[in-house]
Parts: structure tokens; sequence; C-alpha cells
């Protein structure tokens, strides 16, 4: 924080660390980072963590029926709730701040604000929500779509994980009970705040203190299979091959050379190439990548999902294979709410802090809870930019001047 007198709500920093060191050590792993898939053993051990650091901070606590955790401090008029949170689960190997600095930040926010402030005019809840990264089932945003009514009743039996595990089952092994998901639908909610890590480098290149969203990008999933044919690789002529594995990559070139040509902000990842069936003598018959394609126009990302289709057509007829993409994941972009960017950036103001708007490239609860509810993002630097990535990391004065904005945020909104 400068030096001049915040007349903000100031976070402690070293509490907030403490939160995070604690949080960051659930599903560490010795080869560096953490995994913290949904419904696994650490997402259980996080969980249940998050919901003993709500109550130390004087929330009432309950979980939901798909295991978001909620933290409440009930306000003095009746009314609908002010939410802040985000996600607790990660990525494969992902950092200690993304999703967790906006599920803690909020925590120490409501604790300063009781603190300061007392009893709030309005209800005010922090949640812990369950899934975000569909890093185990292509889930997508599994615990804001329960909490708006957006989960099909077959999809806990329908979404399997890499080992066959439906999500049904494996909300079972920690304790929850899919017949009973669509009791965490809620109407009583009419805003979501939620802090975040940029993971990228506006802020810190720019060095502003906190970064206000504007609109967050859209994206799609596909999953594409390449089936060629299985031969020997020693006695098989190269004239004379169906190689998936070769065809594959000219396609996932190809598809790279669809978002260069569309130009920035349009970004395309292949992170997951499965061959089969798998020997180094043996010529690839299938091959399984995904894609993953962002643009924050919907219109260009149905532009550049088209283009992407015709070029791996092209590819498979030329080598001879057969291809087939299936989107399995689709979430729009979206432009968050301006009144609540601008209290944020009053916030921010109030604070002392330097702010910027700026666009989100990475996905989050904030656009899909926005499609229901009044939403807006904080954004904290990330150092280097980096982040699904054991590199991850925003400083203590960082995340303890963003959780500040928070606060002073929740106060004009909730207590004020
Ligand atoms: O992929 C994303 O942008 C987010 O981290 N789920
Ligand atoms: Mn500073
Ligand atoms: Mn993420
Ligand atoms: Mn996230």
């Amino acid at each position: 924080m400068n030096d001049r007198p915040a007349a903000g709500v100031r976070v402690d920093e070293a509490r907030l660390t403490s939160l995070v060191e604690q949080l960051g050590r659930v599903g560490a792993q010795s080869s560096g980072g953490i995994i913290r898939p949904l419904y696994s053993p650490p997402w259980r051990e996080a969980q249940d963590m998050v919901a003993t650091m709500m109550s130390d901070a004087g929330l009432s606590v309950r979980e939901d029926a798909v295991g978001n955790v909620f933290g409440r401090l009930a306000g003095d008029t009746a009314g609908p709730v002010l939410l802040t949170g985000s996600h607790i689960d990660t990525v494969v190997h992902g950092g200690a701040y993304d999703g967790a600095l906006g599920v803690l930040s909020a925590i120490v926010a409501l604790e300063a604000c009781a603190a300061a402030g007392g009893t709030p005019r309005r209800t005010v809840e922090v949640v812990s929500l369950c899934e975000e990264e569909s890093s185990r089932f292509h889930a997508n945003y599994f615990g804001t779509r329960s909490i708006l009514g957006l989960v099909a009743e077959n999809e806990p039996e329908l979404l399997v994980d890499p080992d066959g595990v439906t999500l049904a089952e494996a909300a079972r092994s920690v304790g929850l009970d899919p017949a009973r998901f669509s009791d965490a639908r809620r109407d009583d909610i009419d805003t979501f705040l939620e802090l975040h890590i940029e993971q990228g480098r506006t802020l810190v290149d720019a060095a502003i203190d906190v970064g206000v969203v504007d609109v967050i990008t859209g994206f799609m999933w596909l999953e594409v299979v390449v089936d060629g044919r299985t031969d020997h690789a020693g006695a098989t002529a190269m004239t004379n091959r169906q190689d998936a594995l070769q065809a594959a990559a000219r396609m996932i070139t190809a598809v790279e050379g669809v978002a260069l040509a569309e130009g920035h902000p349009a970004v395309a990842t292949t992170g997951v190439v499965r061959v089969h069936p798998g020997g180094a003598n043996i010529v690839p018959g299938r091959v399984e990548f995904t894609i993953d394609v962002r643009h924050p126009e919907l219109d260009v990302l149905d532009q550049m999902v088209a283009a992407m289709r015709e070029q791996c057509a092209a590819v498979a007829t030329d080598r001879g294979v057969q291809v087939d993409l299936q989107v399995v994941k689709k979430t729009p972009p979206h432009t968050l709410d301006a009144g609540l960017r601008a209290v944020l950036q009053q916030a921010a103001d109030t604070c002392g802090l330097t702010w910027r708007e700026l666009p989100s490239g990475a996905g989050h609860d904030s656009q899909t809870m926005g499609t229901h509810v009044k939403a807006a993002m904080l954004f904290v630097p990330s150092v280097d930019g980096r982040s699904h990535s054991p590199a991850e990391y925003s400083t203590p004065h960082d995340c303890a001047q963003g959780a500040s904005v928070l606060a002073t945020a929740v106060r004009l909104l909730a207590w004020a």
C-alpha cells in the first residue's frame, strides 16, 4: 500500500499469506505444483480446510449438495446475498494462487469488514466453488452452474474422467449424494465479486496495482480423433502408410496457424496428445488431441473453429486418414457489470492504489455467474505473467493490496 493513509479497509498481509501457504500445501507434488481435481482426496482436504478458515474468521459455514463451501455473514436487513469467492480446484501441476487466492482473499476481506464495521446491512457470503478447471471431468464451471441450476440431470452419470470414473461415483467417494445435486440451486444471490490472479503480464509490465476486468474471453475445447492404420515401423514403406501421428502433427500446426492468422488476442493450444497403440516400432493407428481456442468475440471464435475443421479435413484427405472433431466445451465471452466495475475502481482509488481495466484471456466462474447475476472481477498481478504452472506466484504485498480493494468494495456494497 502506498504511504497515503488508506481510507479503505486494510487486510492483514501476514494473515492472508499464511492462509495461502497453508492451502498451497494441499495437493502439493514433490515433482512441483499442485494437483487438486474435483472430488479427489486433496479436494476434500482443501474444502475442509477452507471451511475451518471460514469458521475461524467468524463466518457461519455450510457445504452444499455439490461440495461448494459457503461462509455467511448475515446482514441486518433481508434481501439478496452479495457473494464473493472463486474456485478451489487446480489444473494438473498448477499453482497456489489460481482460484485459491480469490477464496482466501474473500475470507479475510469479510473478516476485516466485520472487524471495522460490525454487522453488514446486507448479507454477504464467501464461496469456495467446487470446480472450475475441467481438469478431471468436462464439468465446465460445475460449482457455479449448480448454484444457477444449469446442470442437466444426467450430467453426473455422463461425465467420466480418464480412468472411467463418473462424476457421480467421484462425488460419492467424498461423501456427497448426486441424487441431491439439484438442492445446490440458489436464487437469493444478486451480486458476485471474484478476486483472481491476472495470469498474464499486463499489470506487472505496467506496474499497476490491481486490474478491473471488462471482458472475459470466450472459449471452446475440441477433442480431435485421427484414425489411420497401425503397421510395422520397419517393414512398411514410407509411401504405403496411413500414419495417424504424422497427420495429427500437421493438423496441430494448422490449428496454431489459424490463431496466428487471426492475430492477438486469438489463441489456440493443444495441451494433450494421446498416441495409440504407443509403441516405438508401431506406425500409430490412432491419435487423440485437444484444442483450446479462445477469442473475446463469439463470431470470430466460431469462424476460427470452422477454419480449423476445414484444415484438419484437408490434412486427413491428403494423408489418407479419418478425422473427427467434437466440441466438448463452449463458454461465450462475457462483459462484466459496469456498475460493479465502477465500485471496484472506486475501492482501488479509496485505497490509494493504481488500477487499469483489462480483458481476461483466462476463463472464470464470473463469466457464467454473470449470465444470471451482476458479476465483476478484480485482478492481482502475476509475477512474470506465469500461471497454470508451479512457477505461478503473486507477492504477499500485491495479494494484500488486492484483498484490501476487495474488502473496500464489499464494504461499499454491503455495509454502506
Ligand atoms: O482455462 C482457463 O482459462 C481457466 O483457468 N479455467
Ligand atoms: Mn504498493
Ligand atoms: Mn485456471
Ligand atoms: Mn482460475
